[in-house]
């Protein structure tokens, strides 16, 4: 058995192009979260924003970052952004995040096939596992494959009026991030929690 045909009809994108769509329709101090490497180093391209959280080091953890911080503040939409490489290492955050549900949190998976960052070793996700169709599984029942930037833009606008969390699958050429976040751990979760509000600066 294969991955279904609608994985395989999409077209390929590029991340940072498709994160600078995100991050242009953002009015109202929306939280992003970065996953490790490229996800980050793009969001952070795109244009910083006090309220952008860079994850550096772990995998897989932009999904349960942002999922923590839309349970914490149920009226801030809360955006994350991470590999397919990242996701497969973290599955079990999609079970938690389709039982707990909190509808102000849009997914975005970016899916190259590829470990690119640490040199370009395929993933599961380029052959046999399509990663919307296992969140679907999990319970995530707003997920789908983003056919062209135009379908991405309008899925999320679609998760913003959703009533449960959305995920949205991109499929990306292999090209490395286009930015650098400073590699600096405090600087980076003080900063994200000042925009948050939760912190005041010194
Ligand atoms: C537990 C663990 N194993 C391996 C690494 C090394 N590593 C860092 S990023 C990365 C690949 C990430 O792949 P993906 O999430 O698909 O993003 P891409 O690089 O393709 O943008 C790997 C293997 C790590 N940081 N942590």
């Amino acid at each position: 058995m294969t991955a279904p045909d609608n994985a395989r009809n999409t077209k390929v994108m590029n991340r940072f192009d498709v994160t600078s769509r995100l991050v242009k329709k953002l009015t109202r101090e929306e939280a992003v979260i970065g996953g490790i490497g490229n996800t980050n180093f793009d969001l952070w391209a795109a244009g910083h924003r006090p309220q952008n959280f860079y994850m550096l080091g772990s995998m897989g953890l932009a999904f349960p970052i942002a999922l923590g911080v839309a349970l914490a503040q149920p009226d801030r939409r809360v955006f994350a952004l991470e590999g397919d490489g990242s996701l497969l290492m973290q599955l079990g955050c999609l079970s938690t995040i389709a039982t707990l549900a909190p509808k102000n949190l849009t997914m975005i998976l970016m899916d190259n096939g590829s470990y690119q960052i640490t040199g370009g070793q395929a993933t599961p996700a380029a052959g046999v596992a399509d990663l919307i169709a296992v969140a679907l599984g999990c319970g995530i029942s707003n997920g789908a494959w983003a056919a062209d930037e135009e379908d991405f833009e309008r899925l999320i606008d679609q998760s913003l009026a959703a009533s449960v969390p959305t995920l949205i699958g991109v499929r990306i050429d292999n090209k490395p991030g286009v930015g650098a976040t400073r590699r600096d751990p405090v600087q980076i979760r003080e900063r994200f929690m000042m925009g948050l509000g939760v912190r005041q600066a010194l």
